[in-house]
């Protein structure tokens, strides 16, 4: 027997059986029946308990017509069941079933999903709940939240209109800020700063959601529990790309447990739970009325709300939804040096603390500045100097995020520089530090050995809202190696957040120290939230005794995932053989899968079609326009992504010789290159197989809710180096323009209105499909 092969049950512990049945069907959570997955036969699908000590075996049944996986969310068990179907698992085949077996070895809140391709969104997960051996904390009940998103799209639809930069969502949640918002607020000049640096402005939810939901429900009540009874609510962020603010009403509750871990009880009535976080109050029913529990998604963009008790409701706090345009002004005023490359032009160089830093944050004289320097000249021979330098300069930055605005505390806590530092740099460093973790406190030293050796590990987080495309250090999954680990030394990761989202990061079947200000007592975690241009270090030193195979590490955001924000970390020890015939490449390749999307103007003066088929690196783009007064352009191009912001491409163009009349088409060979400048203007410059260059430039902004305005300028010169140009003449050009608006009514359509030099004025519907 090799030590791959896993011996069942061989210790002879209870065993507990349960089997999950996922399907396909109609489901209605918004008055709409839109197609699902659901686990039998509900979303979310039924609770799982266990208690600690216990053998779990679960049978997962198959009746979709797509493959499918369960994978279970922050329990540590044997390699080849943690369900990442082509990593560890294989893949469950329609009309099969697989059967999950392992010990289990804690005692927690946690939950299941489906790592296949987009099935979370669509249903496919439910909760966990591992009971201790014995009972520490005092309660009568518990109580599963499960939190989720719910659309009435198809995932798949959701995932190309993100790729294809559609502000339909963000439009139809109102948290699009249109020019004359901006320019009405004072904000233009940080505006202006945002696109230099090639960014639309401050991201907070990349999808729109007609509804959230606890336990399935837009609203739910609880009302049977009796007045003095305490209630353990356990809960659990199960959506698919939402992050929540959860606020509780009446006394403040008493959190006692993050990510299945009991903390330090700490009394805390609002707390952001990001995507697979799970945390744990204790709630006392009060003598009258019902406690509030409220839930509202990051952006502000919608509510869900369960109720404990009876009578008059003990409201929870309703945050403000947050101003993008006011982040926008203070990340401008703290000078982020934003724009990270989300796509480097050579994946397999190591820039990474070049990276780290060019972009961030740039203060000038700030110790963090100064923290970061000494990172990137660390030498690295020296393990045990490394593991002291990396804590003091997590003390500095946890100083920063502590720091508040008198000068004095600065003074005391920032050895390296006493000089009075502009307020508004200190307003804006406080911007983010309601997302630190230094709530959370430890109930047990988790400190390793200093004489352990460590391994650090940088990995910036980066990200292209333009293309959306996610990825870590520049490299998407697609295009990097593992990440050696190894049971017998520390690894740190530090997780320095490059883009204008949140992150939150999980690591399979693993916990690890979340370093924060408690020091030798910072929490254990198996997911963490990095904030916009924050850093997190994260510490772990194996599992528990499960040190082989390969374990996934991903943003839990899972549009982000799916773009390419994942790693797989290694212990590096032989495949299990049962995953022979399941080809980890299959798996890599979901992160780098092509989408396409097309554009169809049909309006009085013209008729234009476009289409896109694009992956990370590779877009093949068709293109036909046509004027009603005899003018036609069509063209087929391939180009290459160098990296985010340039190209190459090569094709054929097509174009009536003369104007208004379509006797002769003229086809020529294309080549050049594609460029996104500061600013977002979009930059063709080419020359054809007859050596005429052309330079052409496009832009648009959306200046009005809903209504977007477009412009587009082309040049095309010929020196006569190839043709015969008319006597007397060694120079001839071309120009074409057009400018227009338009104006979103829906997702796939808006309305048009144009001038064009070529076709003259008009207006009509654009469709996109
Ligand atoms: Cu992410």
């Amino acid at each position: 027997m090799t030590a791959q092969v896993l011996e069942a049950n061989p210790n002879n512990l209870p065993t507990r059986e349960y089997t999950l049945v996922i399907k396909e069907e109609k489901v209605n959570k918004t008055g709409k029946l839109v197609k699902a997955m659901t686990v039998n036969g509900s979303i979310p699908g039924p609770t799982l308990e266990f208690t600690e000590g216990e053998y779990a075996v679960i049978y997962v049944k198959n009746e979709m017509s797509v493959e499918t996986s369960i994978h279970w969310h922050g329990l540590l068990l044997p390699n080849f069941f943690d369900g990442v179907p082509y990593l560890t698992t294989p893949p469950i085949k329609p009309g099969t079933t697989f059967k999950y077996e392992f010990p289990i070895r804690q005692s927690g809140t946690y939950w299941y999903h489906s790592h296949t391709m987009l099935q979370e969104q669509s249903g496919v997960f439910g909760s966990l709940l591992l009971h201790p051996k014995e009972k520490t904390l005092d309660y009568d009940h518990d109580l599963i939240l499960m939190l989720s998103d719910w659309t009435n799209e198809n995932p798949h639809s959701i995932m190309r209109n993100l790729k294809r930069g559609n502000e339909w969502y963000q439009v139809k949640k109102g948290t699009a800020t249109p020019l004359n918002q901006v320019i009405a607020r004072g904000a233009l000049g940080s505006q202006l700063n945002f696109w230099r640096q090639r960014m639309e402005g401050a991201d907070i939810a990349d999808v729109y959601y007609p509804a959230f939901l606890i336990n399935g429900e837009q609203s739910i009540e609880y009302p049977d529990y009796k007045p003095g009874e305490k209630v353990r609510l356990r809960v659990i962020n199960g959506s698919a790309s939402s992050q929540f603010w959860v606020t509780i009403g009446g006394d403040a509750p008493l959190l006692v447990s993050a990510d299945g871990m009991d903390v330090t009880p700490t009394k805390r009535s609002k707390t952001f739970i990001a995507t697979a976080e799970t945390y744990e109050f204790i709630i006392t029913i009060p003598e009258e009325g019902k406690i509030e529990s409220r839930a509202m998604p990051q952006d502000g963009s919608g509510v869900t709300s369960a109720y404990f008790g009876k009578g008059k409701t003990l409201p929870a706090e309703v945050l403000p939804k947050p101003d993008k345009i006011q982040m926008m002004q203070q990340m401008a005023k703290m000078n982020m040096k934003m724009g990270a490359h989300a796509l480097k032009s050579r994946p397999k160089t190591d820039n990474r603390y070049k990276m780290k830093d060019k972009y961030g944050m740039q203060m000038e004289g700030m110790p963090m500045d100064q923290a970061k320097m000494d990172h990137s000249k660390m030498d690295h021979s020296n393990m045990k100097k490394k593991a002291d330098s990396a804590k003091s300069m997590k003390g500095m930055e946890m100083d920063h995020s502590k720091m508040d605005h008198s000068k004095e505390d600065m003074k005391m806590e920032s050895p390296l520089k006493t000089e009075v530092i502009d307020h508004s740099i200190m307003e804006g460093m406080d911007m983010f530090s309601e997302y630190n973790y230094d709530y959370l406190q430890a109930q047990e030293n988790t400190s390793f050995d200093e004489d352990l050796p460590v391994k650090e590990i940088l990995l910036n987080l980066t990200g292209n809202m333009n293309r959306y495309v996610w990825s870590m250090n520049g490299v998407p999954l697609s295009e990097t190696d593992n990440i050696k680990i190894s049971g017998q030394e520390i690894t740190r990761i530090t997780f320095n957040n490059l883009t204008m989202m949140h992150h939150p990061m999980h690591l399979h079947g693993h916990f690890f120290r979340v370093i924060n200000k408690h020091g030798a007592y910072s929490p254990l975690k198996h997911t963490v939230n990095v904030a916009p241009m924050q850093e997190v270090t994260i510490e772990f030193r194996g599992n528990g005794g499960d040190e082989n195979g390969d374990w996934f590490l991903h943003c839990h955001i899972l549009y982000h995932m799916m773009s390419g924000m994942a790693r797989v970390v290694s212990y590096e020890t032989p495949r299990n053989p049962r995953m022979e015939k399941h080809p980890v490449k299959h798996l890599i390749m979901e992160a780098d899968a092509f989408y396409t999307w097309s554009t169809l103007d049909v309006a009085s003066h013209m008729a234009e079609f476009n289409f896109v088929a694009s992956n990370i690196r590779n877009q093949f783009n068709i293109s036909a326009a046509y004027g009603w007064n005899k003018n036609l352009e069509a063209e087929v191009t391939y180009e290459r992504y160098i990296h985010d912001y340039f190209r190459v491409f090569g094709g054929v163009n097509m174009e009536n010789e003369t104007r208004k009349s379509l006797e002769d088409f003229k086809i020529t060979a294309v080549v050049g290159v594609r460029y996104l400048t500061p600013f977002l203007f979009e930059l063709d410059a080419r020359v054809d197989n007859e050596l005429r260059p052309r330079i052409s430039l496009e832009r648009s902004i959306m200046i009005f809710p809903r209504l977007s305005v477009f412009g587009y300028y082309e040049y095309r010169m010929d020196f006569g180096w190839v043709n015969d140009l008319p006597e007397n003449k060694n120079f001839s050009s071309e120009s074409v323009w057009s400018t227009g608006l338009e104006y979103f009514l829906s997702r796939d359509f808006s309305l048009m209105a144009s001038y064009d030099n070529r076709f003259g004025a008009g207006g009509g519907l654009s469709a996109r499909f």
